[in-house]
């Protein structure tokens, strides 16, 4: 729309250049990611794009915005040396950034906290910011560019190229406000040359300003060109305190935009006097650009990758009239002497479960031995019913049809020991297990004893003492893995 309304404006007037005059531009886009933690840890990834469309939806959260700059046209100043001649990319910007509620003239939001996941800080320790470190920089945003396609990694305006690495414009950078930034806007902030330094070039050359699309031509005393690829300024948005609806982000251009002047040689030119400092000037018109989306509930499961685990296994049985009493299963390689081996569990997981699909059956678990006749949920705990299991053997339970509210399957498989007659557990029936249910005969049950029931029949009597003995010597195959 820039470009449309300048040619406009270029036909209408008598004493217009013969020529497009420069335009500043920028384009907004939403949902991108700049990789904020390899960033603080100076990985240098480049910026995921995210997508420039309007009416796109994204929910309460963090919204990430950035902007890409660019710079087309020659400069257009009757009388001026630099009248008709390129320019050399942006020398300076100022922006704000502001968001408003339903159109671009609708309310200015007072409840949207805009900060930078990589350069929030000012004053306090970058352990302390909202975006968890980093380039502590004071700012609600962020400057970065990549510099040619070919180039993998993304730098920052603000260094030097001279570092022979990143290769940046070494733009100073003033950054308004300091967190957490005023509701509802970014104002007046931006970046520029305070002096465009040929020592700070690569090597003895400058690099050009930003906004200038790869494969522009070499200006004049520079190096390698090609400074508009990837968004130039870009940070986030928690929209968590707004409400629902539709919002427009606006980038509003503020005075001050200059750009580099491509009449002048700073490779011949003095190194003191005024020509030093003439390097810019004023762009002939800097653009605005808006976005608009909707922004709808939070989705719950947005951070929630990780399976429910367990937390604990029971193996239950009823015990005459006395009860239903548990072996604890949940550490590892515990033996069920009982009678019929494992006959009910109860695992426990870390959160809430549900069947995939949406009703739990035999097919929501996987066993090794046995059959499972019934499978039910009941918040964060599944009870097996199975029949048949193998003694004198492992056993091992998964569970590909149990997943969490955000259908993360549990992954977790629990392994438990089988062996009729094994009262203490070390996977042997001997006189060892004889002497423990000998010494418990005429108690009464509990969860300490209840092993030694062998029967269930919820006392300890000569029927225990007969079925340790008609297995004494049996011993486990397969300790858990
Ligand atoms: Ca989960
Ligand atoms: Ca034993
Ligand atoms: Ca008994």
């Amino acid at each position: 729309m820039g470009m449309a309304r300048l040619f406009s404006v270029v036909l209408m007037l008598a004493a217009a250049p013969a020529f497009a005059a420069s335009v500043v531009s920028y384009e907004l886009q939403l949902g991108g990611d700049n990789h904020a933690a390899d960033v603080i840890a100076l990985q240098r990834p480049m910026y995921t794009p995210g997508n420039p469309a309007d009416g796109l939806t994204f929910s309460k959260g963090v919204l990430n915005w950035a902007a890409s700059i660019a710079v087309t046209g020659l400069h257009s100043q009757t009388g001026h040396a630099s009248d008709g001649k390129p320019t050399w990319g942006v020398a300076n910007f100022v922006v704000s950034i502001e968001l408003h509620q339903g159109t671009a003239d609708g309310p200015l939001v007072t409840t949207a906290d805009f900060y930078s996941s990589i350069h929030d800080g000012g004053a306090v320790p970058c352990t302390t910011c909202k975006g968890g470190g980093g380039f502590c920089a004071g700012s609600a945003f962020a400057l970065s560019y990549k510099r040619v396609p070919a180039w993998t990694g993304y730098a920052r305006v603000t260094e030097a190229a001279s570092s022979g690495v990143y290769y940046g414009p070494f733009m100073e950078v003033c950054m308004w406000p300091t967190v957490p930034a005023a509701a509802g806007k970014i104002l007046g902030t931006g970046a520029g040359y305070a002096q465009w330094c040929r020592g700070c070039g690569l090597g003895t050359t400058t690099t050009p300003g930003i906004g200038i699309p790869a494969g522009t031509p070499v200006p004049v005393g520079s190096g390698t060109f090609g400074l508009g690829i990837v968004p130039v300024i870009e940070g986030q948005i928690d929209t968590s305190a707004l409400e629902l609806g539709t919002y427009v982000l606006r980038l509003v251009p503020g005075t001050g935009t200059n750009v580099l002047r491509g009449d002048v040689d700073l490779m011949t030119a003095p190194t003191s006097g005024p020509q030093v400092q003439a390097f810019a000037v004023a762009a002939n018109e800097a653009v605005e650009d808006t976005i608009t989306f909707t922004l709808t509930e939070a989705d719950p499961c947005a951070d929630d990758t990780v399976a429910p685990a367990i937390v604990s296994t029971l193996s239950r049985k009823t015990h005459g009239t006395k009860g239903e009493f548990d072996v604890d299963l949940t550490a590892g390689n515990v033996v069920e002497g009982r009678t019929g081996g494992l006959t009910k569990l109860i695992v426990t997981f870390s959160e809430p479960i549900q069947a995939a699909g949406g009703t739990a059956g035999p097919d929501s678990v996987s066993v090794t031995s046995g059959t499972v006749s019934n499978v039910a949920i009941n918040g964060d705990a599944l009870t097996v019913d199975l029949a048949g299991v193998t003694n004198a053997d492992r056993f091992i339970i998964a569970f590909p049809g149990i997943q969490d509210a955000c259908g993360n399957a549990v992954t977790e498989t629990k392994c438990a020991r089988v062996l009729f007659g094994d009262i203490n557990g070390d996977g042997k029936v001997n006189t060892m297990d004889m002497t423990l249910l000998r010494n418990n005969v005429g108690m009464e049950i509990t969860a300490a004893n209840c092993r030694a029931d062998l029967n269930t029949s919820g006392t300890f009597n000569t029927q225990d003492m007969t079925l340790v003995r008609n297995n004494v010597g049996t011993i486990m195959a397969n300790p858990c893995p």
